[in-house]
Formats: structure tokens, sequence, C-alpha cells
């Protein structure tokens, strides 16, 4: 099995904490493709086919006995390997862009820096599993507090992740913007504290400057 990692400059990735706008977000990035006459699959992790939502329901239902952070990393892993070849790949493979709500970076971020567990194997996971990198990430960084002060009254019932204390999410926080750091060529951080109108102009903003970096190779 190949251990390349490649860019691929049609998938476009949305991150952050709960709360953040990523709905919002890929939305407004999806009619701004489809105004420039690009078809555009729309999907999420974990989940994004059938398998992998039913992989989704097991890690974020409830549990009638503790998750080991190894199985929830594995479990992440097993819906992206399924979402991978069934979703992404043939999408990019007719021409498509594929925008998706969480990737590879939020097991960086949850299992990663949230859990403790180490990075290497991530990465190994990554190539194995994965085999492929955004071209862009939008990072919609956001106080804790705030993020989960909006999502308060939506979530009577918090799934499993949801529920875990502020000092795991902080380091989640500090895991996404320790990345967007480290590859500030993918990257593009946006300050998710804004009002939506602003959040919605910074997306819009940063979209537009990315599709003026493809070429004609990017995009065929
Ligand atoms: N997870 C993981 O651990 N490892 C992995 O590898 C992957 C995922 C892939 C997936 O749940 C969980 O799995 C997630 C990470 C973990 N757990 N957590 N936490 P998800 O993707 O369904 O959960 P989420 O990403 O946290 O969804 P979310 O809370 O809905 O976030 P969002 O999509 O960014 O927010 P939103 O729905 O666009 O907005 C939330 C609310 O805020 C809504 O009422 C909006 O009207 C409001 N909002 C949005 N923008 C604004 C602004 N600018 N101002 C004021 N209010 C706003």
């Amino acid at each position: 099995m190949s251990e390349a990692l490649l860019s691929q400059p049609r998938l476009i990735t949305l991150e952050g904490g709960e709360g953040a706008g990523k709905t919002s977000a890929i939305a407004a990035i999806r009619d701004r493709l489809q105004a420039a006459g690009h078809d555009v699959v729309l999907t999420r992790e974990p989940g994004g086919t059938p398998l992998a939502e039913r992989i989704r329901e097991l890690l974020l239902g409830a549990q009638d006995e503790p998750l080991a952070a190894e199985t929830e990393l594995l479990l992440m892993f097993a819906s992206r390997a399924q979402h991978v070849r069934q979703i992404v790949r043939p999408a990019l493979r007719r021409g498509a862009f594929v925008i998706s709500d969480r990737f590879t970076d939020s097991s960086y971020a949850y299992q990663g820096a949230g859990r403790g567990l180490d990075p290497e194997w991530i990465a190994a996971l990554e190539r194995r599993a994965v085999g492929l990198k955004p071209g862009l990430t939008l990072l919609l960084d956001l106080d804790v507090r705030e993020g989960r002060a909006r999502t308060a009254g939506r979530d009577l019932w918090p799934d499993r992740i949801e529920s875990e204390q502020d000092d795991f999410f902080e380091r989640v926080r500090a895991g996404f913007r320790a990345r967007a750091v480290a590859e500030p060529h993918r990257f593009r951080v946006i300050d998710a504290a804004q009002p939506p109108a602003g959040v919605g102009a910074a997306v819009e903003a940063a979209i537009g400057a990315y599709l003026r970096t493809l070429t004609d190779s990017d995009l065929a």
C-alpha cells in the first residue's frame, strides 16, 4: 500500500471547535464554487457514507462501557478510510471539489492534543489509511466557552465528545492552532468570534484568494 500523502487542491476542509460556525461557512463555499461553474460535493466526518455514518453513531452515541482513546482514534480512521474511498477520491477523480466538514486535522486535535495519543501514530494512520490531504483548510477559531454557549440551547443531550470538560476543548483548540502555525500554506485561520456576516466575508475572501492560486491542472 502507498504511504505517500498527496495534497489535493480540490479538497477543502473546515475545522474548528464546537459552535464555530462551520455549517454556514460550508454553505457559503459551496455557493461560491457552484457560481463559478464547479461540481461540488459536501460531506462530513466522522461519516459521509452509510457505513461511516454507522461508525459515527458508535463514536458519538451513548456507550454502555467507556470508549478507550485508542478505540476512538481507530474508529475515526475506520470511518475516514471508508469515506475517502467511497466519496472523496471518486469525486476528486471526476473533477469535483470536495468540501468536508472536518477531516484528519480533527484527529490530530481531538485524539492527539485532546486525548494525548501519539501524533506519530496518527501520522502513520494518515499515510496508510488516507493518503491525501486538503489543499486548503479553513480553521474557524473560537473561544471554547463562546462556542459552547452557542450550542447550549441546541444540544439538550450533548453527545459523548461534547460532554467533555473545557480543559479538553482548550487542548483541542491549541492543537488546531499549532497545526495552522506548522502548515501556513494550507491553513487560513478565521476569527469565528465575529458576527456571522464578518465570518462570511472572511470565508469568502479566503476562498477567492485560494481559487486564484489554482492552475488549470489543479482544476482538471
Ligand atoms: N471528531 C473527532 O474527535 N475526531 C475526528 O477525527 C473527527 C471528529 C473527524 C463531530 O461532531 C465530533 O467528532 C466533534 C469532533 C469529533 N465533537 N465535538 N465537539 P460534529 O462535527 O457534528 O460537531 P461539531 O463540529 O462540533 O458541530 P457544531 O457544534 O454544529 O459546530 P459548527 O458546525 O461549527 O457550528 P454551526 O452549527 O455552524 O453553529 C452552531 C451555532 O452557533 C448555531 O446556532 C449558529 O447559528 C451559531 N453561530 C454560528 N456562527 C455564529 C456567529 N458568527 N455568531 C454567533 N452565532 C453563531
